[in-house]
């Protein structure tokens, strides 16, 4: 199976990407994550990024905070679907990570997720390596009809809680 490769700008951003490596190890994905910044070390995020599907990764998944440029630099150094993160700084809650990575220029796409949205990027890098890998899918199907499962259950006790 690919790899999920997984680029945070600083290690402040971990408890947002520890939400998506625990996904990924529920669902027995492998993935590599390293801390480099699209400003701090342009050049190791760079090469990350160009060496990526010759290192067997498939989808890569960036989280940043504040004026978060990393997952369009990223973007802009492969061909490889990459998933973006904004991150909740000390300041706008967030909004300024998710303008810098969801309003992307035509010609490289981030596909990105909620704000601190570690677990829905995992998801998302799940589903992309399932399109070629049917037991993965299949673990991704079992997990929702679980999620269903769990709400249903809330749903049978919610008479008893009004
Ligand atoms: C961004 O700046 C990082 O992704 C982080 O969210 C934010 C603050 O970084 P630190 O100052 O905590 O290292 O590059």
């Amino acid at each position: 199976m690919k790899k999920v490769g997984i680029v945070m700008g600083s290690d402040s951003d971990l408890p947002v990407i520890k939400k998506a490596t625990d996904m990924l190890d529920s669902l027995g994905v492998a993935w590599e994550a390293h801390v480099y910044s699209a400003h701090r070390t342009p050049a190791q995020a760079r090469d990350f990024a160009v060496n990526a599907r010759a290192n067997g990764f498939g989808v890569l998944i960036a989280a940043a905070g504040m004026a978060a440029h990393l997952a369009g630099a990223v973007a802009a150094n492969t061909t490889l679907p990459v998933i973006g993160i904004p991150c909740q700084g000390a300041c706008l809650e967030g909004l300024d990570a998710l303008l810098s990575t969801v309003q992307m220029p035509s010609g490289i796409p981030v596909a990105t997720v909620a704000v601190n949205g570690g677990a829905n990027a995992a998801l998302l890098a799940a589903q992309i390596l399932a399109v070629e890998d049917a037991l993965l899918a299949a673990k991704l199907d079992a997990k929702r009809r679980e999620d269903a499962a769990a709400v249903l259950a809330k749903d049978a006790g919610i008479a008893e809680k009004l």
